[in-house]
């Protein structure tokens, strides 16, 4: 564990940031959940589980909440370690539970053939499992090899679902409707971009920083990530899933 103590202003940024973050993913739960009437039966599974991914997030950012808050006494303007360690393993477990529904979210959202859902939902998930079981060793690890190396070992099956997204799921994008591909391309591109943030902000501590810092740059990082990844995409899905209800009951959307 890091000797330093974040400063005040790191321990409120981060306190916040969690804060912030727990509303957000149980608002986007109670909105997904409730716009389900709104979507075919088709699209149904896609939005509950959008909902069910939030709801997940909701609960560890609250514990990741509450564990921030034990950690730390914070009084007089001073912030001192309360000798209970900060548990960074709620994020992993989360993680472990929410990126295979992510991926197959955005599957199911695709309507493929029942063969191709299958097929892919299960080499997604698996592979999404395998990305954030061998990047757990090097996150709690104390040395920079010992982190590298788990990380690459991660950086595989991550490569693969992001091959896998770009290719494979781009040539179904081609059958979408037309009112959907700008927004099922938009799905992937965020999705893209905030899975691409991860294994940066995991090599946070391969720059010379201060522990504090280093902590601060990863709470915060995965934090943002987590939101766009979760929240965002969520509510992307939702909006795919809403159009083409739409599209395939009256043939046309309404516009927007
Ligand atoms: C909701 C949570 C999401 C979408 C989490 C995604 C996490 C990753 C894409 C993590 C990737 C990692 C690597 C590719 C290498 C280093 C270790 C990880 C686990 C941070």
């Amino acid at each position: 564990m890091e000797t330093a103590i974040v400063s005040p202003f790191q321990y409120s940024l981060i306190y916040n940031a969690f804060s912030f973050t727990f509303a957000t993913m149980a608002a986007t739960t109670i909105f997904l959940w409730f716009g389900r009437s709104q979507v075919s039966a088709a699209y149904k599974n896609a939005v509950t589980i959008s909902g069910l991914v939030t709801a997940i997030a909701a609960y560890h950012y609250l514990r990741i909440f509450e564990s921030w808050e034990s950690a730390y006494h914070y009084v007089n303007g001073v912030v001192s370690a309360t000798g209970i360690a900060f548990n960074d393993a709620y994020r992993y477990v989360d993680w472990l539970l929410t990126v295979p529904l992510l991926l197959i979210e955005l599957v199911l959202v695709m309507r493929l053939t029942r063969e191709e859902t299958v097929q892919k939902g299960w080499r997604l998930g698996l592979a999404a499992a395998l990305m954030i079981v061998l990047g757990y060793p090097g996150e709690i690890a104390s040395d920079i090899p010992t982190r590298a190396l788990w990380g690459t070992l991660s950086a595989i099956p991550f490569v693969y679902i992001v091959w896998e997204l770009f290719s494979g799921l781009g040539k179904s994008i081609e059958r979408q409707p037309e009112a959907v591909r700008g927004l099922v391309k938009q799905a992937r591109l965020l999705t893209f971009a905030s899975w691409g943030f991860y294994p940066i902000v995991y090599m946070a501590p391969y720059a010379n920083l201060a522990g504090p810092d280093v902590e601060t740059v990863i709470q915060i990082g995965y934090t943002i990530a987590d939101l766009i990844a979760k929240a965002g995409v969520g509510l992307l899905v939702f909006a795919i899933a809403a159009r083409k209800s739409e599209v395939e009951a009256h043939g046309t959307p309404h516009a927007a």
